[in-house]
């Protein structure tokens, strides 16, 4: 498969480290000249854009976390005159206010760039007939995607996310060869498709470019099983552009990073400093080439490893590993650290259980309650309603091997649990609310 940009895709370690270090003096001197908040930070720290003379130097720099973008809420970060902004998006954030962030003409170039460059990575080519069902909107996926889709060269239909027959409909008498949405709305679909007995895998869909949410490798083994697809997983964050920030090529092992555009760090989410080669931490991203929103040293509370071994299909830019977990959503219960994601693994793992699920965590008196909702596929509902308790039992004790914990397991009636065009909700946390 043809490589999007081989002049940067292929680039040599040294020569990528002189670029992002000429990149990174100038973000440093750009944002020291018009963001008045990085000017008072960095005065603070008695730190000028001119101490920064290798690459290590980026710690000399101040983290920047969410409190910051939302303390100067709406435009208060953007370093270039509303003049010259020409879009603005915002964060997803579901409490309080959003996160806005800007683009210049030259950053939705470099952005399109970016999304072309892994819908190619995809094996997406100008022969391919694109849905996108992401949400257009504020939300940076739809457009985002969009753009570096059409610089391809492929055919795309701007579908947005929801009125999942219509999406059928489209894919059957469209052609479509390729899907955009989050792996979520991937599996609706595909149970949608499979009620209407109408049968995917004999559509010319092919690929699949899913990103946005978590999700682990038995999520993408269904998906690829349910839709006869290679489904890639793609991350990006709002605060430092959108999708385009990594994304996996066919190989499917691990996400290509932009580092030609984003000076990634991985470091330990507690201390602050980097963690050992191949260990996981928490990704902190400097944008390297952004002019109407750049961020120093983004904490996004993603969780990931980096491997800088140059991959099969000859792009040498370092590959993370899904992000399965962030350092905010770890739930404590009865003071055992619990990922979703490792429950997800769990039930994933089993047969007959639908990858739907939904955990929930309450307090009874002093303790700490975990309840795992799941739904078993239809045709096999019955049967196992009749040896429910054997099947939870399994379940629980599966889980309770993962995490160490005991849960109730509640199964509950097919189609139950609700279902997204978008992000999926996994977990809702009744303490909080106490
Ligand atoms: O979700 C940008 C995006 C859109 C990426 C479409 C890929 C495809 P936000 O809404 O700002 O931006 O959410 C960013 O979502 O910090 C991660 O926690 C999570 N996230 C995004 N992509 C992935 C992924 C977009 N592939 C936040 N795997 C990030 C795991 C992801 N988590």
């Amino acid at each position: 498969m043809p490589i999007w940009n081989p002049e940067y895709e292929t680039m040599t370690r040294p020569d990528l480290s002189e670029l992002q270090l000429r990149r990174l003096k100038s973000t440093a001197a750009w944002v020291y000249d018009r963001v008045p908040y990085y000017k008072q930070v960095l005065d603070e720290r008695g730190v000028k854009p001119r101490d920064i003379k290798s690459l290590d130097d980026v710690r000399k720099l101040p983290f920047t976390d969410k409190t910051a973008l939302r303390d100067t809420y709406p435009f208060g970060m953007f370093a270039v005159d509303m003049e010259q902004v020409v879009r603005v998006h915002s964060s997803s954030g579901t409490t309080g206010k959003p996160i806005v962030v800007g683009y210049t003409k030259g950053d939705l170039n470099t952005w399109t760039e970016l999304t072309a460059r892994i819908a190619s990575a995809a094996g997406v080519t100008a022969s391919d007939r694109v849905q996108m069902a992401f949400l257009y909107g504020m939300f940076t996926g739809g457009w985002g995607m969009h753009y570096g889709i059409e610089r391809v060269g492929a055919t795309i239909f701007p579908a947005g996310s929801g009125n999942t027959e219509r999406q059928l409909l489209m894919m059957q008498d469209f052609g479509t060869t390729a899907i955009v949405c989050t792996p979520s709305y991937a599996l609706y679909i595909a149970e949608v498709a499979e009620k209407s007995g109408i049968d995917i895998k004999s559509l010319p869909l092919r690929v699949g470019l899913f990103g946005g949410e978590p999700s682990g490798e038995g999520m993408r083994d269904e998906i690829e099983r349910r839709l006869g697809i290679l489904a890639t997983d793609n991350y990006g964050l709002s605060e430092v552009m959108g999708p385009g920030v990594s994304g996996e090529c066919e190989h499917q092992c691990g996400l290509h990073m932009a580092e030609d555009h984003f000076l990634f760090e991985l470091l330990d989410p507690e201390t602050g400093e980097p963690v050992g080669e191949g260990e996981e931490g928490e990704l902190v991203i400097t944008t390297l080439t952004k002019e109407a929103f750049p961020v120093l040293r983004y904490r996004t509370h993603d969780l990931t490893t980096i491997d800088t071994a140059p991959c099969e299909c000859g792009r040498t830019l370092a590959r993370m590993r899904k992000v399965r977990a962030r350092t905010d959503d770890m739930l404590i219960i009865r003071g055992v650290n619990v990922f979703p994601s490792q429950i997800e693994d769990v039930l994933t793992s089993i047969e007959g259980i639908e990858p739907h699920y939904l955990i929930v965590v309450d307090r009874e008196g002093s303790m700490d309650d975990l309840e795992v909702r799941i739904e078993v596929a239809e045709e096999i509902f019955s049967d196992v309603m009749a040896d429910m308790v054997a099947f939870t039992k399994n379940v629980t004790a599966k889980l309770f091997s993962v995490i160490g914990l005991h849960a109730k397991v509640r199964l509950v009636e097919p189609g139950t649990i609700e279902r997204t065009a978008g992000k999926a909700r996994r977990v809702i946390d009744r303490r909080s609310t106490d």
